[in-house]
């Protein structure tokens, strides 16, 4: 059983995790990061979770790596640190990911959010990348999938002033998708996921990756990424469910076949 997450069993397709160290506003502790990638493991082998939500608290999200665990860091320490395959874990997991966010994402909280696919922010949502308070820079993403989300000057401005910004400013920038009252942040990302679930799972697996090669690639190789996803889906029984529940004007029936 983790020690530092609640976590919902799947409903309507939709796994909800929550990031619960209170007494230090959700610090990505080694160890939470650590049972965090092994949720998103079992989620990702589990066939009846469609969709995945992270969320935190009222206050935070995640107040970034736990301040406290770095300190005892030697540089030996960090060449070897653990928490890198977490990271990597976290990141690659290949279902749909949504944060609801509400209080501080700052540094690797800010770093989580930019590894989901959706972000859903409570108006009292910020975001922060302040590792330069700490003389250090971000470590897991925040110099690379921040500029890529918002461009480069407000990047710059985030990452070299360790200035945090509101949610407005980013549903603006595009560092968000959507902002909700906070509390209904978890309730709207609720909605966005069991809509997701609902559809063609290969297709979902197929769009997200597609849309993540737009990131990643060159347009030439995006496109023809597209084009072999799209021809691949043409051979799904639930490409044919589809077509034809349009068609009878019922709700399909998905069976990830
Ligand atoms: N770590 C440990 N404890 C934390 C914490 C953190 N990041 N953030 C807050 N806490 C603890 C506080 O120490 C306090 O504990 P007590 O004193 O009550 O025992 C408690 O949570 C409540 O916090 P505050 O009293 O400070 O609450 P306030 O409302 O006054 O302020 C705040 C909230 C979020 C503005 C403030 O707590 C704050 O500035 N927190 C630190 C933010 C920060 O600097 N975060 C870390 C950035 S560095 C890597 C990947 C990623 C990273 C590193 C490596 N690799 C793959 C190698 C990421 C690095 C970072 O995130």
């Amino acid at each position: 059983m983790p020690s530092n997450l609640l976590v919902q069993p799947p409903a309507d397709g939709v796994r909800l995790i929550t990031l619960h160290r209170p007494q230090a506003l959700n610090a990505l502790s080694t160890e939470l990061l650590a049972e965090l990638a092994t949720e998103l493991d079992a989620a990702e082998r589990d066939e009846h979770t469609r969709a995945v939500i992270i969320t935190g608290s009222r206050k935070a999200f995640a107040a970034g790596a736990d301040v406290n665990e770095m300190a005892e860091r030697d540089l030996v320490g960090i060449l070897n640190d653990p928490r890198v395959s977490h990271w990597q874990r976290i990141a690659a997991f290949s279902k749909p990911l949504i944060a609801a966010v509400n209080g501080y994402a700052l540094g690797g909280g800010c770093e989580l959010v930019m590894c989901a696919d959706i972000v859903i922010a409570g108006s009292d949502a910020r975001f922060g990348q302040p590792e330069i308070n700490l003389g250090i820079i971000p470590g897991a993403g925040g110099t690379q999938r921040l500029l890529r989300a918002v461009g480069k000057p407000l990047a710059m401005q985030m990452v070299l002033s360790g200035e945090a910004i509101d949610a407005r400013h980013a549903l603006q920038a595009g560092l968000v998708s959507e902002v909700t009252e906070p509390e209904l942040t978890v309730e709207r990302a609720l909605q966005v996921a069991r809509a997701i679930a609902a559809k063609a799972p290969l297709a979902v697996r197929l769009a997200k990756e597609a849309l993540l090669k737009a990131q990643d690639t060159d347009l030439a190789t995006g496109l023809r990424f597209e084009r072999h996803a799209f021809t691949l889906l043409a051979g799904t029984a639930d490409r044919n469910e589809g077509i034809r529940a349009f068609q009878e004007k019922r709700p399909a029936r998905f069976l990830g076949q």
